[in-house]
């Protein structure tokens, strides 16, 4: 077979996914999601915007912390490193448009080492984004969003924009200007800021105040400066609450919001709730999105999962039904994703060595998001879903419940009240029943 972009075809014998059907036997077959599929007034691909993550697609070599990778790309072989970043890409684009999708996402290191000084870094990234600009122009395939990594190479061991030494604090500006400038020229619809090393391993040794404040001036500059130079995309934050420092400052969604509203960021940002985030700060996945929804601020998701038996960022692929169920519930009642799209944050396993693998992980992702969306919808509109929440809260619909939620009663109304309605009754929260809706749809 040709290769379909590129020079070189590295996923050979397999050509294009499409939807066949949720009875096909086909494994390298989209079984729900079908593109052009209207949901909710929405195509399913307008709806997701399922993006491929450059990090853990393209480079992720299956190392941990006992041994190193597993898997031998084809991509990853050449010495010279912008033959080794064009292959990649070439690679990227193939694997993506042999998906199907329109989106990808990117660290800046991810696409390009970054070699040895700041003037070869920025001459690289020019040089693999002249080269991506080609690939997205022939392909029709989207940033979903950029970054910058500030977090791996060892100057940021104290963190970035919070780290207590100003050169670092410099220099991770530089490489988010030149991140941003690599956004901005690939049609970037977004850009994130996950919080890297922004935290602290010990208070002993940390101004926290001090350091906060130096994070919002940061993210002031960069929005000033992106602006600035043309980008009307969303910055989105990404809450994590630990690993790899102790304690992340971008804790989870309320804490970002809190910061957010303090620092007049507010307009200009959103959030990209990860799943296993979430779960590592003890919430679901959908109280994360609930929460940013709330505020208008549900922006983008990094999907994945973690492991109900430990407490790490395993980043496996979505798998869980009933799970992702609920998070379509509250994106179906929430409007949907303001800007961003899903974006797949997650890995093989050390020991799925195969390139085809590649495929099953993201069409298994893929699937489990559309099938729930379906789930989600058919619940919504074809059972008493709304009604029975509705129904709970119907003593704030009329009479003192309702003056209460206008603001107009005092404490001493409500001590009236409670004098004349003292003979409470259980209400049930019906709990079982709701779960037992989910199923019957699924
Ligand atoms: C790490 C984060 C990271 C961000 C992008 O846990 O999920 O991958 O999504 O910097
Ligand atoms: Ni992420
Ligand atoms: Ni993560």
């Amino acid at each position: 077979m040709r290769p379909i972009i590129g020079d070189r075809e590295y996923f050979e014998g397999i050509s294009k996914i499409k939807y066949e059907g949720k009875d096909t036997d086909n494994p390298l077959a989209y079984r729900f999601y079908d593109k052009n599929r209207v949901v909710a007034g929405k195509t399913m691909q307008e709806y997701f915007k399922f993006a491929v993550a450059y990090w853990h697609t393209l480079t992720g070599v299956g190392s941990d912390p006992f041994g190193i990778g597993t898997k031998t790309f084809p991509w990853l072989k050449e010495e010279y490193p912008y033959k080794r970043a064009t292959d990649k890409m070439d690679a990227a684009f193939e694997f993506i448009t042999k998906l199907d999708l329109s989106y990808y996402c990117f660290h800046d290191v991810d696409l390009i080492d970054e070699g040895g000084s700041l003037e070869e870094f920025s001459k690289r990234l020019n040089f693999i984004t002249d080269y991506a600009k080609k690939k997205q122009d022939i392909s029709g395939v989207k940033l979903l969003w950029g970054t910058a990594n500030l977090f791996s190479h060892p100057r940021y061991m104290n963190g970035a924009s919070t780290n207590p030494d100003f050169d670092v604090v410099a220099f991770a500006g530089a490489q988010v200007k030149n991140a941003l400038d690599a956004t901005i020229k690939l049609g970037g619809e977004n850009y994130v800021f996950w919080g890297g090393r922004e935290g602290y391993m010990s208070l002993l040794n940390t101004n926290m105040k001090r350091e906060l404040d130096h994070l919002a001036t940061f993210l002031h500059m960069c929005k000033d400066y992106a602006r600035k130079n043309g980008f009307e995309g969303t910055f989105f934050i990404e809450p994590k609450p630990m690993e790899p420092t102790k304690h992340q400052y971008d804790f989870d969604a309320s804490t970002v919001i809190g910061f957010l509203q303090k620092y007049d960021l507010i307009d200009d940002f959103k959030l990209n709730i990860e799943v296993n985030h979430a779960t590592l700060a003890l919430h679901t996945f959908e109280h994360e999105l609930q929460v940013a929804a709330n505020h208008g601020l549900l922006g983008s998701i990094d999907a994945n999962r973690g492991d109900y038996q430990n407490g790490w960022d395993t980043d496996q692929f979505p798998v869980d039904l009933f799970e992702i169920t609920q998070a379509m519930l509250v994106l179906l009642q929430s409007g949907g994703l303001k800007g961003g799209g899903i974006n797949f944050d997650a890995k093989l396993r050390r020991n799925s060595t195969d390139l085809e693998d590649l495929f099953y992980a993201h069409i298994g992702g893929i699937d489990v998001f559309a099938r729930s969306l379906l789930v989600a919808n058919d619940i919504l509109e074809n059972s008493e879903f709304v009604n029975l929440r509705k129904m709970r809260y119907y003593s704030f619909d009329t009479g003192s419940g309702k003056e209460f939620e206008e603001g107009k009663f005092k404490l001493e109304d409500l001590f009236q009240h409670a004098l004349q309605n003292q003979n409470i009754q259980p209400i049930s929260g019906k709990q079982e029943l709701l779960e037992n809706l989910i199923n019957k749809f699924i």
